[in-house]
């Protein structure tokens, strides 16, 4: 017969500010997808187990060995953010998973949100987003929109650097400035089921979709 066209998996971003919801909903829709035989991968974007995603951590988290840097958080962030090999390779990564073996990925947090954290803290929004340009894009975003006073109610909030309410408000405004067709808003305040539901239909409408078209880069 003739041959099949090459299928490949669906690059599904979940974005949003902090206490959105995105651990939570990232671990259980891959369950879902599973369950419902999609070969489907789960990463987060930093990855906090890397050698490099341990200085972030340590940097997130404020501990002891980087308040040596205080006054120098600019230079650290900057290195965390930005061009270095850091999230080039974790683009090339994503997309040989997607193409060569079908599988779609879920990844908690990319390039929208090193973008709006670093224009948050006054970096310059085109510069921020220059570094980026050709990282696979993703097929679809759906940000997880929880106003950030109900997110400063949620367990934990205010224990890393960033999470402080101004900020938070700072980042989610530039995250909608960020707004295109590929970018779902998806209401964060109803339940964890409710937006598991949401989420689980238009995941599954992507993997379709998507399964014979090309890959996309960013902002190109
Ligand atoms: P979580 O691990 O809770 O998602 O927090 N961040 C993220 C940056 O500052 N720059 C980036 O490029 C990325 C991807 C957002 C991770 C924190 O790191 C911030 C919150």
């Amino acid at each position: 017969g003739p041959l099949q066209p090459l299928r490949r998996g669906a690059f599904i971003l979940l974005e949003g500010c902090d206490r959105s919801g995105k651990s939570t909903q990232a671990a259980k829709l891959v369950r879902q997808l599973k369950a419902r035989g999609c070969r489907v991968e789960h990463m987060r974007f930093p990855d906090r187990t890397t050698p490099i995603g341990k200085m972030i951590d340590a940097y997130l988290k404020s501990t002891q060995e980087l308040d040596d840097h205080a006054g120098n958080d600019e230079k650290i962030f900057v290195k965390v953010k930005v061009p270095s090999s850091f999230t080039s390779r974790f683009s090339v990564r994503l997309k040989l998973v997607c193409s060569a073996s079908g599988t779609s990925i879920v990844v908690e947090r990319y390039a929208y949100s090193g973008i709006a954290f670093s224009a948050a803290k006054g970096l310059d929004f085109s510069w921020c987003k220059s570094s980026d340009v050709g990282l696979l894009a993703p097929d679809i975003t759906l940000f997880l929109d929880l106003p950030i006073c109900e997110a400063g109610k949620r367990a934990g909030f205010g224990d890393e650097r960033y999470e402080k309410e101004d900020f938070q408000r700072n980042v989610r405004s530039q995250f909608l400035d960020m707004k295109h067709d590929d970018m779902k808003i998806i209401d964060a305040r109803k339940t964890i089921d409710e937006i598991h539901r949401e989420l689980v239909a238009i995941a599954i409408e992507t993997i379709k979709k998507c399964a014979t078209l090309p890959l996309k880069d960013l902002w190109k």
